[in-house]
Order: C-alpha cells, then structure tokens, then sequence
C-alpha cells in the first residue's frame, strides 16, 4: 500500500509553482495510479427488465426508431452516472423496434453484440446477410459492419445491446457512418454464415478478416441443446455451473476480441464465489435466482440484468424446483 507522503508547506507551495506548467508530483497521486488490487468504479446493480419494458413503450410513443437513429434506453451504472456505462468499459442499453420499424443502416468501429429479450421474427442484416431474431438469440455486429434492424411482426422486438464504446473511446478510435439508406443491400442467403461456419465445417478458402467470428447469429436453441447435452454428460463446476463460451470457429477465439460472451446454466443450490478482474454483465435467460456480491444482494429472474464489477466475488444461489 503506497501512501502519499505528508503535505508540509514548502512542498505545497512547490506544487503550486510547477501546476501552472502542467506538471504533478507523481509521489501525490502514486497511490491511487497504482493500487494494490483493482479498484473499480463500477458498482453492483440490477435493472428489473419489467421497469425497463414499461420506460421503453412510453419511448416508443415519443420517438421513432428511425427518429432515434436506435431507440435505446441506456443501463448507467449507479457508480458511473452520466457516462453512458454499464461498466468500466462496457456500454448495454435495451433497444425496441416496433411492428413495422426500421433501424437504419449504419457502421461503426465500435464492437456491438444483441441478446434477444422479448419477440419473435424481427431481422437484423449484417454485412449483406439477414439473420431473423428468437428469444435468447446471441447476435453480434463486429466492427465496421454495416447493420440495419427490421420489424415486419406484429409483436414488439426488445434485445440487449453491448458495445465496447467506453473501450473504443479511451483509445480516441470512434469512426461511425449512415449508409444512407434504411436497408443494406443483401447479397446473402439468411442463415448462410451459421450454415457455412456452425457446424466445425468450414469452407476450405475462409479467410479471416478481423478478430471478430464469421457466424453473426449464435441461436439459443442450440445453445440450449449444447447445455442440456453437457448436463447429461457431466457434473457442473462449482463455480459456474455448465458454461459454455461464444466462439469464432475459425481461431477458438472470443465471438468479438473485445467483449467475451457465455451462457451458463446453473444447477439447483448454491454456486462457490468467483472472482475475475474482468466485469460481467448478467442477463437472465430461464428461471431465476438470487446473486450475492459482497454485502448486496440481487434477486433476477428472465430478462433482467445485473453486474458484477472487477474483482468482486460473486454467488449465485438457484432454488429447488
Ligand atoms: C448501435 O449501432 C446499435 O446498431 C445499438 O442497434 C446501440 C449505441 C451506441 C452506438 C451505436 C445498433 C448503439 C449503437
């Protein structure tokens, strides 16, 4: 633990003389650059997706998608107020597109991921290709895609955005552009991408460009399957029950290299505490449960959200049925 020495008069007065040259004492401030664990501003929240819903039908009567550009609700961190995240370096909203909306098509250098919370059947194009979304559907957008989002049910469609906007602004590397249009052109089948690359067959001319995975939806059914199958084959981890990771086929990699995304399913009872330097952001997809994270306590069922900041540990507690 590093404390910063005692403030006598002579150095204060030293301090003042060199700030008007834009210079600090690296001894003043050493204790909070370099902290013996991590130390973050993030705090533990949860959002009750049935608030978020209510918030997001009035904004659907006040603004249109197209309007809005993105009709988003953002989910500010109590700790961070005011700078647009969820966590340190992550963005979430939830965004809604009603029966017969548009989301324009735009791109941006910003990484962005969906998880689908509530409808049936609205699409999302990517880079010339369409994907029509279901519950608990994972969708990314890797960066500099081109994406526009549709409605053609009569049901509203509600999904989870995640960006690495906080990221991407630290390292002053926001590019974004309209296409102009509301709909990118679409040169490929739906379905083409997760036909080409979601079955460990890939064609033998794949290249890989970018960091980010050739398939853009990762459909919960299968992730649903894959969970099932692993719980029949297997006992779960203490700490995270049966875990699967999102992963571009082409290097094993993370779906996107800046946001690391999972689906887990946590058996009856209580999980052991983890503790990761990595933030996460939860979303409930089935059932519900009780999250513990130091002296706070979250009770989250499907759809809602919570966060569990850097290096807080964090238990998971699931009823019996
Ligand atoms: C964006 O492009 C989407 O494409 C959603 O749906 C949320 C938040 C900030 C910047 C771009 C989308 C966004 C976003």
């Amino acid at each position: 633990m590093i404390t910063a020495p005692t403030e006598t008069p002579e150095r204060k007065a030293f301090y003042e003389r060199i700030d008007k040259d834009n210079l600090t004492p690296l001894w003043s401030v050493l204790g909070d650059l370099v902290t013996p664990e991590p130390k973050s501003g993030c705090r533990p929240f949860g959002w009750k997706f049935d608030t978020v819903r209510e918030a997001m039908m009035e904004a659907g009567g006040l603004i249109t998608a197209k309007e809005a550009e993105r009709r988003v609700l953002i989910y500010e961190n109590p700790g961070l107020r005011g700078q647009s995240r969820i966590t340190t370096s992550l963005y979430a909203g939830v965004q809604l597109v009603l029966p017969g909306e548009v989301a324009p098509a735009h791109r941006h250098t910003q990484s962005a991921l969906r998880f689908v919370l509530e409808g049936s059947g609205a699409h999302t194009a990517v880079n010339g290709e369409k994907t029509v979304m279901e519950y608990g559907d994972f969708v990314i957008t890797p960066p500099m895609s081109w994406h526009d989002h549709g409605n053609e049910t009569d049901e509203p469609m509600f999904w989870l955005d995640g960006l690495d906007i906080p990221l991407v602004s630290f390292l002053d590397a926001s590019f974004a552009e309209s296409l102009g249009e509301d709909e990118q052109p679409v040169t490929r089948h739906t379905g083409q991408s997760y036909a080409e690359f979601g079955h460990a067959l890939m064609p033998v001319n794949a290249e890989q460009s970018g960091l980010s995975s050739p398939i853009f939806n990762y459909p919960y059914v299968r992730s649903r399957e894959t969970l099932e199958a692993m719980k029949r084959g297997g006992d779960p981890d203490p700490c995270h029950g049966w875990k699967l990771r999102y992963a571009n086929p082409l290097d094993g990699g993370s779906a996107m290299p800046t946001i690391s995304t999972f689906i887990q399913m946590l058996p009856a009872g209580s999980t052991t505490p983890y503790r990761a330097t990595d933030a996460t952001i939860f979303v409930g997809v089935e059932g519900g449960g009780t999250s513990t994270i130091g002296d706070v306590t979250i009770d989250w069922g499907p759809r809602d959200v919570f966060v569990v900041p850097s290096w807080h540990a964090v238990v998971h507690e699931v009823a019996e049925e």
